[in-house]
């Protein structure tokens, strides 16, 4: 299974290593085949190069778009060197057998991350080489084909074993990674498409990313995991850039995204705010004059839980605020951005790793949401979903006051971002207790009472903080029982979506308990 490498075609826009490639095949006797730029690259760097236009007979025109699309170059890549037809078709027409490929292609996604202009997207949309790649990978048996600059060393090294040769193994290997690239980009050319379209754009995506980084395990040490980004260069954990501790896990990188997430609801030039985030639920957030302000009060929801939390900031990391998160183990701090001060404070705190983003996550950005089902994926619209205070109605005899209706509005969007069945118990800006992901919500209701007055006695209150506390329920109440739990642990406001067929019954008991509630008409489940 071992085939010589007798010549190789070298098309790249990255450039990194091409030159050190170049030659080290060079050295192994290896003949260079090149395009444009890459060939002079290498031709400046002293090395014996033949253009493609050379071996085609065709000059590169229209701009580059025809280059490498040619029988003389797809011939030398397709053909089966063991078939006497194809040998013969060789023969004939003077095609000459390509052993390597080395391509990567345009920078699309460097160029969506930049924000470019359509016509210059559409520019750098990679034609030849994707088309050379699939052929190169599909003629594996012979042929080897390398898209990634991180395989360079790893192609030498197998030339080195086999005395000049690649085994099948190897060949395979990279014929697998060169699909994932063009499959990768092409997504990422559709998704982009897609959203300059808008909302006319059909339902019919391709999911594919591109690898960022293997993780050294999933959710548990037994399962492995990478990290995929999907070229968006959406603000985000995806995108944050890390000033120290050790890499993120799995579990990490997915609750600091609940953080972020979490935390981009509430505008910054409105007030700060701060999520402490445990297993992807909120262990406490809330508002605050300043950041350290909402992270006390975000902290004091569940000081329990939030040891060994994630915190998100939806202002720069300040000094104040850093010496306060440092008094307790904490996982991963996400901000968009620090001051110097705040990092010289972390910096003393190896573990703690500090992750700053270029802004916050657009909460009404309609991007999608995958998961995976066994066989398939289930696609949907993020959950932009959006209630202010014009979109509540108020259903009891007794109407929210002002205060009590800032309180329901964010305990409406903390619910959001709560697994269901969430409930939500907030007091001046804060939540005072969170139960999340129950299957029943009268025991959500119940838990996080009962989390509020264990609260009250580590802090030494008289009375737990849900005492005259708003409560938010993200999906409506199909009977009385878990309002009248929140009722009992002293909410008196109440906002959930409405439309159970037992409304009239949950209002009449909201009504005798002397609770104000509003409907939202819109419900948030998340699982
Ligand atoms: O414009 S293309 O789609 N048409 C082609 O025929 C073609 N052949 C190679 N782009 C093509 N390429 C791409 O050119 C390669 O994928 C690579 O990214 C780039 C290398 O060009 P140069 O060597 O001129 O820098």
């Amino acid at each position: 299974d071992l085939y010589p490498l007798r010549r190789a075609l070298l098309s790249v826009s990255d450039k990194t290593g091409l030159l050190e490639l170049g030659k080290a095949l060079a050295d192994r006797g290896v003949e260079l085949l090149s395009t444009g730029g890459s060939a002079k690259a290498l031709r400046d760097a002293g090395l014996t190069v033949r253009d493609v236009s050379d071996v085609t007979g065709f000059p590169e025109m229209m701009d580059g778009r025809v280059k490498t699309l040619h029988p003389k170059v797809h011939g030398g890549l397709l053909a089966l060197r063991d078939n006497d037809a194809h040998v013969a078709a060789m023969e004939e027409h003077e095609i000459g057998g390509i052993d390597l490929l080395v391509v990567n292609l345009y920078p699309f996604e460097a160029a969506l991350a930049r924000g470019a202009e359509y016509d210059e997207m559409i520019e750098n949309i990679d034609i030849g080489g994707p088309a050379m790649i699939r052929a190169a990978a599909k003629n594996h048996g012979f042929v080897t084909t390398i898209v990634d600059v991180e395989d360079y060393d790893a192609l030498l090294a197998e030339l080195d074993a086999n005395d000049g040769q690649t085994s099948f193994g190897f060949r395979q290997l990279m014929a697998q990674v060169a699909y994932a690239r063009t499959g990768a980009y092409d997504a990422a050319v559709s998704n982009w498409m897609a959203d300059a379209i808008g909302e006319a754009a059909p339902r019919r995506r391709s999911f594919a990313g591109q690898i960022k980084q293997t993780l050294r395990y999933g959710e548990n040490p037994h399962q492995s995991a990478a990290f995929y980004t999907d070229g968006t260069n959406r603000p985000g954990v995806a995108t944050a850039v890390q000033h120290q501790g050790k890499e993120l896990s799995y579990n990490n990188i997915n609750d600091t995204d609940a953080a972020f997430e979490l935390v981009a609801e509430f505008d910054p030039a409105a007030s700060a705010a701060v999520a402490i985030i445990k297993h992807a639920n909120p262990c406490g957030v809330a508002k605050g004059a300043t950041l350290l302000e909402a992270y006390e009060k975000a902290f004091d929801c569940d000081r329990t839980s939030a040891f060994g939390g994630i915190v998100a900031l939806n202002q720069p990391l300040d000094a104040e605020t850093a010496k306060a998160i440092v008094e307790i183990f904490t996982e991963v701090v996400i901000a968009p951005g620090a001051s110097d001060e705040a990092k010289e404070i972390f910096a003393a705190k190896k573990n703690l790793r500090l992750l700053t983003t270029e802004g916050l996550p657009n909460v009404l950005d309609k991007s999608n949401t995958v998961r995976q089902v066994a066989g398939g994926f289930l696609v949907q619209d993020k959950d932009a979903g959006f209630i202010g205070m014009d979109d509540l109605k108020v259903v009891t005899k007794k109407a929210p006051t002002q205060e009590q209706m800032e309180d329901l509005l964010f305990a409406w969007k903390v619910g959001k971002h709560v697994k269901s069945n969430a409930i939500v118990y907030v007091k001046d800006g804060a939540t005072v207790g969170v139960g999340a992901g129950q299957m029943s919500r009268v025991d959500s209701a119940l838990i996080a009472a009962k989390k509020a007055e264990r609260m009250a006695e580590t802090i030494g209150l008289e009375q737990p903080l849900t005492i005259g506390s708003a409560v938010a329920s993200d999906a409506f109440f199909p009977f009385p029982d878990g309002l009248m739990e929140a009722a009992a642990a002293g909410a008196t406001c109440v906002i959930q979506p409405g439309g159970s067929m037992r409304d009239n019954e949950v209002i009449a008991a909201a009504d005798e308990a002397g609770l104000a509630m509003v409907f939202t008409g819109m419900r948030h489940f998340r699982h």
